[in-house]
């Protein structure tokens, strides 16, 4: 607990409204826990409890669906990029909303309403000479017949020397990047050195809010925004702001809205962040609200969920846009977090080195809390962190299944055993039970003050402890040996263990809100609690409620469901291994005569021996089909002759006899290797093949 739990109220803020966005994910891919834990969960979990909090709340995102990441998967996967945007679309919507995420409005920034939204924003700062007009020398691929912009160049990254920078950014370094600022380019569409050619493009004149930037970030919010933000903003102010372009030479996006930009769009992180705009205006049409409250009032907390590589955007490129367009208000904050890794390594797509939300929600339906749960107690919040199946596995038994399960499970039983659910009317209360209802009373405040430093791993552990002290309660007042001496007392020790659970079902909510969700069910509780109430009133269930049966909120992961999925990164670790095989290259050509003097047929070995003396070799006794012969093999550091009993092979039956030490060896196995460079039989395991089948 913290020392002072009352801190939260104080700082809670005067906000009488919020507006909260979570990075837009690129549909070029499905969701996976990196996305999930640097934004989509924690947004969850800070807009959930605003809502507790009684607020007026506005929960946004949506698919971004223009770049170059795009137009590249579709000629990867040989689509249109519409094709491309439709179907990840799709799977990225409904994992959302399978997994709970509660955004009041996923919008798509292929959408007619966000077109015209990013064509007025950008028509208005045109009008108010706030873009340089430029004509420029750009790389062009002259084979591709295409100016090569961000994703589709990579080169040196004149910074740190990374070989693998793209037009836009170094993601070794970080620095955000010009294509032509690379040393080396090449064209990820042909493979070819880019030429320059000119063409004319509108820049937004970074410089011009260098001062403004520094005092709102660096000054005004230097207490209150995230170290890793603060550091990434401060090298860039240091490093001095430029011109940025924000229109592209590409055939993917929305039409740059001007005369003399036929054919040009409007360069993907111009349109994207306005895409909260336009998603919010969607909203508030459906729903009868004015949008403009949520994005022009002084009165609306403005904050950007995403992830560290998109800290410049938000935090230097379109507060500058903002700013420029002079009616909106800027963010209150920018929590950004560092990056997730998957069992050791880096999270990546091309890799499929990566846990997929809508695989998981296969694998396990009715576990959304867990991998929530598991995903704030390692959110990368402030270093970069790990998310490993065992850990998973451990968080659901140790803690949620031990802990908080454990506590529900008992205080129902017990209510159900003694009082046929109905909660029991106390007597006096103890100083023990004053104390723990104290105690109770605090954690609202406590947890309220880490969410809103976005400390939602510290947040979670405060809830954590709110059933850590209702089983301390229990085991200390044993109810159950008290119970037929003094069953007056276990009726204020059960009301005082129901409280406890009731305020774990609003406490819960904004982090595992499913569980929440099976905890009403179960209690029966009001359904208008709020987060309140819990610090406020000391009959969150009152006497005389009924409350319902218990249920398994969090049944035991098994190793076998473990070790499935850590199976599943195995065999992806070996198909990588495999495409970055080197294939011998091919031998020399062999006629049809040369290979029918071969005579390879199917057989099984029958027995095995160590060769004595000698390391290397297994004596095999093989039946060929044509009869059962002696082969001498060099694979007893690979094989026991146990293992190899048995096994159907391939035998290269006319191989001149020679003599290996002093046994004659009467033919060869065929062996090669597997993708983890594994020695294994070359084996004809077709239906209904018998030994002695020959191989042509
Ligand atoms: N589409 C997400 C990414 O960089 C990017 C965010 C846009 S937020 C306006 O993966
Ligand atoms: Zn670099």
């Amino acid at each position: 607990m913290l020392e002072n739990p009352t801190r939260g109220y104080a700082e809670q803020s005067e906000a009488k409204r919020y507006t909260i966005t979570a990075a837009l994910p690129y549909t070029n891919g499905p969701i996976h826990i990196g996305h999930l834990a640097g934004v989509y969960v924690p947004s969850d979990i800070y807009a959930r409890y605003l809502r507790l909090q009684g607020n007026d709340v506005a929960f946004i995102c949506g698919s971004d669906e223009h770049g170059v990441a795009i137009s590249m998967k579709a000629k990867k996967e040989g689509i249109t990029p519409q094709q491309v945007i439709d179907k990840y679309d799709g799977i990225i919507r409904q994992s959302f909303i399978d997994f709970g995420i509660s955004f009041d409005n996923y919008s798509r920034t292929s959408y007619q309403i966000h077109h015209d939204t990013a064509q007025a924003f950008f028509k208005k700062l045109y009008e108010n000479n706030d873009f340089i007009e430029e004509v420029t020398e750009q790389l062009y691929d002259a084979k591709a017949d295409q100016f090569l912009a961000d994703r589709f160049v990579t080169g040196t990254c004149p910074k740190c020397d990374n070989p693998e920078a793209y037009g836009d950014q170094c993601e070794k370094c970080g620095s955000t990047l010009n294509a032509t600022d690379l040393i080396h380019p090449k064209s990820t569409i042909t493979g070819e050195t880019p030429i320059l050619k000119s063409t004319k493009h509108w820049f937004l004149p970074l410089e011009r809010y260098q001062d403004f930037l520094q005092k709102w970030i660096l000054e005004d919010h230097a207490k209150d925004w995230k170290t890793n933000v603060l550091g990434q903003v401060k090298s860039w102010l240091d490093d001095g702001l430029k011109p940025r372009a924000v229109t592209r030479d590409l055939d993917w996006g929305i039409d740059v809205p001007v005369k003399g930009a036929e054919g040009k769009k409007l360069y993907v992180w111009f349109d994207a962040p306005i895409g909260y705009i336009s998603a919010t205006k969607e909203w508030a049409a459906r729903v009868g609200k004015n949008w403009e409250d949520y994005w022009k009032s002084n009165d609306t907390k403005l904050v950007h969920f995403i992830g560290k590589d998109n800290i410049v955007f938000h935090c230097i490129i379109f507060p500058a846009m903002l700013k420029a367009e002079g009616t909106y208000i800027l963010p209150d904050n920018v929590p950004a977090n560092e990056f997730l890794n998957l069992e050791g390594n880096k999270l990546s797509t091309s890799k499929n080195w990566a846990v997929w939300l809508h695989e998981y929600l296969q694998d396990f339906p009715d576990k959304q809390d867990v991998l929530r749960y598991t995903l704030t107690a390692n959110a990368p919040e402030t270093k970069d962190n790990d998310f490993t199946w065992k850990d998973f596995q451990a968080r659901n038994n140790n803690e949620l299944a031990a802990i908080f399960g454990n506590f529900i499970n008992r205080v129902v039983v017990l209510t159900n055993k003694y009082y046929n659910g109905i909660v029991p009317t106390p007597n006096e209360f103890t100083e023990i039970d004053e104390q723990t209802l104290a105690e109770l009373k605090a954690y609202p405040a406590v947890i309220s003050s880490s969410i809103e430093r976005y400390r939602f791993r510290e947040a979670q552990g405060e809830l954590m402890n709110v059933a850590r002290l209702g089983n301390k309660y229990l085991a200390d007042e044993e109810p159950w040996k008290m119970v037929k001496e003094n069953p007056e007392r276990v009726k204020t020790q059960m009301y005082i263990a129901l409280q406890i659970g009731a305020a774990l079902r609003v406490l819960s909510e904004p982090f595992l809100p499913f569980t929440a969700c099976k905890l009403s069910g179960i209690l029966k509780t009001d359904l208008n609690l709020r987060w309140k109430d819990v610090s406020e009133r000391t009959d969150l269930v009152p006497a005389g409620h009924q409350i319902g049966q218990a249920e398994i909120l969090f049944a035991q992961i098994e190793d076998a469901d473990i070790q499935k999925q850590i199976d599943k990164l195995e065999a992806t670790k070996v198909a990588n291994k495999a495409e970055n095989k080197v294939i011998e290259p091919q031998k020399e050509t062999a006629t049809f005569e040369d290979f029918s003097k071969l005579d390879l047929r199917v057989g099984t070995i029958l027995e095995a021996e160590k060769m004595p003396k000698a390391n290397k070799l297994l004596v095999l006794k093989v039946d060929t089909g044509i009869d059962v012969r002696t082969i001498v093999s060099g694979i007893a550091e690979h094989f026991s002759p146990e293992e190899v009993v048995g096994k159907r092979v391939t035998v290269l039956v006319n191989l001149a006899p020679r003599a290996l030490r002093s046994v004659e060896s009467q033919g060869m196995i065929l062996m090669t290797n597997n993708a983890e460079g594994k020695l294994v039989f070359v084996n004809p395991d077709a239906d209904g093949v018998n030994n002695g089948a020959l191989i042509s």
